[in-house]
């Protein structure tokens, strides 16, 4: 087996009953593994709701470990709607040229400061680095910033010797609130300063409010940009015809993003928590039970995914749904788009080959299954063209 790929543990499960059952700290799930059954019951959010207890729709759950709401993942309509079409526009801004521009100085520089060092750490020395520095962009914030979100590591809400590190969250904590008392004193142009000024339903948002999208802001966008990156470069070093035929045929570009991210899931799945009895592929679903949407099954369904276990970097057919479906869709996704494709530009027309030198693979367990969604190291060298 190549290094880069990711086997699916959930077709036998998918294909035979379309359910599995996961325990999580005696709130169990029944994960949901159809293309079809995610998008119905990710649709249908009056039975299959988000607003539950904070951090019980994520997985493994965070109710331990915190209190605030994550705004506008953990809201559901009508409410959610409001938050969305005050955050859409900011969230908008990588299509702009500037922001573009931006990002390509920034890849630009990590590529070439990688191309000068041999072996590094992909997962350290480039991904953790380019996630954070590209973040100053999106919130609008000082580009030093970054180098003390690098110092948090991958997760803000997990660290090596626990899943759920709730110390590690409240460093972050801390520095939101920091980052909203300063915005609040002295507004200036970046995400919280908007946050502060703006109104939602004709209310300003309360400091909890604000602090509940940051959160957001910063745990939605780490690890899985991270992985994103990683399981890219580790592609790439096993498929050194797969830079060139992107460097000659760019149109394809699009494709290939969509592809990657198909492939790699980087967030496996998500909760929701029933508000009735229900069932979903004829599976009894409990009132206030939990049952998750799991992306990275739905992506390789065979029945919608011709050769699903394949990366067929121009594969025209692709409503993946590693960035979720319906309304609470990603709101990142133009974002880390943005940062793929800056970086395939980059890769091809800088690098000419990149060897793994030394790997350690990111496994989830998952009840029954095991799920590779990236690297916790990856030692790699760049060579240039
Ligand atoms: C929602 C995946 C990057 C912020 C989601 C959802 C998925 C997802 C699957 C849906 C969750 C649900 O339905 O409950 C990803 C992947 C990413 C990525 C695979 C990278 C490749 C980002 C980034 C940010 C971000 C860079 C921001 C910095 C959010 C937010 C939501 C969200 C705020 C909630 C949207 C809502 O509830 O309306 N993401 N995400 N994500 N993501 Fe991302
Ligand atoms: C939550 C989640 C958001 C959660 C869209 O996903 O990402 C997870 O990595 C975090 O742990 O708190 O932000």
């Amino acid at each position: 087996m190549k290094k880069y790929q990711s086997p699916d543990p959930f077709t036998g499960a998918r294909e035979a009953s379309g359910c599995a059952h996961m325990n999580d700290q005696d709130d169990p799930v029944t994960m949901i593994l159809r293309l079809k059954d995610v998008r119905k019951t990710a649709h249908n959010w009056k039975t299959f709701q988000s607003g539950a207890a904070p951090g019980r729709i994520v997985i493994p759950s965070e109710v331990n470990i915190r209190d605030t709401r994550q705004i506008p993942f953990e809201v559901d309509p009508p409410m959610h709607g409001s938050f969305r079409a005050l955050l859409d526009p900011w969230f908008k801004r990588p299509l702009g040229d500037e922001y573009r521009a931006q990002l390509g100085q920034q890849v630009n520089a990590l590529v070439d400061e990688v191309l000068t060092q041999g072996v590094i750490d992909a997962v350290e020395a480039f991904s953790l680095c380019l996630q954070s520095r590209a973040l100053t962009l999106l919130l609008n914030t000082d580009a030093s910033e970054a180098d003390t979100w690098i110092g948090w590591g991958t997760h803000v809400f997990r660290s090596e010797d626990d899943p759920l590190d709730k110390d590690k969250a409240g460093l972050l904590y801390d520095y939101i609130d920091e980052k909203i008392n300063a915005a609040s004193a002295d507004p200036e142009g970046d995400l919280y300063s908007v946050l502060l000024a703006a109104e939602v339903e004709g209310k300003k948002l309360t400091h909890e409010e604000i602090k509940g999208i940051m959160i957001l802001t910063f745990a939605g966008g780490r690890d899985t940009v991270i992985n994103a990156v990683t399981n890219t470069i580790s592609y790439f070093a096993e498929h050194p015809e797969s830079l060139a035929r992107l460097r000659n045929e760019p149109d394809i570009i699009s494709r290939a993003i969509e592809e990657l991210i198909r492939y790699f899931a980087p967030l496996t799945q998500m909760g929701r928590v029933a508000t009735q009895d229900s069932t979903v592929c004829e599976h009894a679903i409990k009132a206030d039970s939990r049952v998750s949407l799991c992306w990275a099954s739905a992506n390789r369904d065979a029945s919608v995914f011709e050769s699903p276990e394949e990366v067929i970097l121009d594969r025209k057919l692709n409503p993946h749904v590693s960035f979720g479906f319906s309304h609470h869709n990603c709101l990142g996704a133009t974002h880390a788009r943005q940062i793929m494709r800056v970086l395939i530009e980059t890769l091809i027309e800088k690098v000419g080959s990149i060897d793994i030198v030394d790997f350690e693979e990111n496994i989830e367990q998952l009840g029954e299954f095991e799920r590779k969604v990236g690297f916790h190291r990856l030692n790699v060298h760049f060579h240039p063209r």
